[in-house]
């Protein structure tokens, strides 16, 4: 299981540190929502869901994560920290976030807009769904 993390350009002076993300040039796909979450309360863990055809960027603009991506055959877990790095995150990956820092501030790029028909949230369903399962 191969993960992909992007490394964007800092554009960093003096004052401080800034990143551009661009369509095409930096993100591999058409950006159509962003969504972020914040004040993520203790012990949550989030997401438990696959996704059709979303694909996605995640961005730990602040604080930390850490993010389980699995395929069906194999699990990582990804360590997120960097502002400047965002992970890719294909469909047909179960995902789950978890060990929020209090500050943390995870912000995700998607391909699509927002469609619950195109989530899967039953695991067997995603073992099944991408043929790991009879
Ligand atoms: C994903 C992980 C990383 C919307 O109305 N529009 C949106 O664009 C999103 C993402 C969510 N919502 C509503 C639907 C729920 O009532 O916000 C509520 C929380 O969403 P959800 O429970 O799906 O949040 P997570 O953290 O479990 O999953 C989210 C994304 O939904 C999902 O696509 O890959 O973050």
């Amino acid at each position: 299981m191969k993960i992909v993390k992007y490394q964007f350009q800092q554009h960093g002076d003096s004052r401080g540190e800034l990143v551009s993300l661009e369509e095409k040039n930096d993100i591999p796909f058409k950006i159509k929502r962003v969504y972020y979450m914040y004040k993520t309360a203790e012990g949550v863990r989030r997401g438990f869901h696959a996704h059709k055809s979303l694909k996605q960027i995640m961005i730990c603009v602040h604080g930390s994560c850490k993010v389980l991506l699995d395929n069906g055959k194999e699990k990582k877990i990804i360590y997120m920290e960097t502002p400047y790095e965002g992970l890719y995150v294909p469909n047909n990956y179960w995902r789950e976030m978890y060990d929020f820092s209090d500050d943390a501030v995870l912000m995700v790029l998607a391909s699509e807009i927002y469609n619950e028909e195109d989530y899967i949230r039953d695991y067997d369903e995603f073992l099944k769904y991408v043929g790991e399962k009879k």
